[in-house]
């Protein structure tokens, strides 16, 4: 009798704590989003350095100033990004393609700490200068 009185309260000390840890992670809350705005002109972009804060949600809003195509390419960060379930589909094989004078906003939360290579794939545009970095804070 007194075992089963013992086991049942070390029981209800327990429950709160139980309880906490298993509730599920908060999902990103994207009406926060911070926006952030790049331009791409021949040949550059407008900041080539984007310094982000990890954890907070981002509106990346890319606008293609020239009259031909650029890339906004990122594969290391992007794998490792958290992207909205919607604007995935906006990156493929690691960058962003936008066409003459065209905007793309894509939602995400940068990944962890450090310095991600940032370039237009586009032939000869990151040797005329068309290169980044993004840092995560
Ligand atoms: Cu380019």
């Amino acid at each position: 009798m007194i075992v089963r009185h013992m086991i049942s309260v070390s029981f209800l000390m327990l429950a709160p704590v139980q309880a906490a840890s298993q509730s599920p992670p908060a999902l990103p809350d994207w009406s926060r989003a911070e926006t952030v705005n790049v331009q791409l002109s021949n040949f550059r972009f407008t900041p080539s350095t984007i310094t982000l804060k990890h954890g907070q949600a981002y509106d990346l809003h890319l606008a293609n100033q020239a009259s031909g195509g650029h890339d906004f390419a990122a594969k290391e960060f992007f794998a490792a990004a958290t992207i909205m379930d919607s604007d995935r589909a906006k990156i493929s094989g690691g960058k962003i393609a936008l066409g003459a004078k065209q905007s793309i906003d894509v939602r995400f939360i940068p990944p962890h700490a450090g310095t991600y290579k940032l370039r237009c794939t586009h032939f000869m545009h990151s040797s005329f200068g068309m290169t980044g970095e993004i840092v995560v804070q």
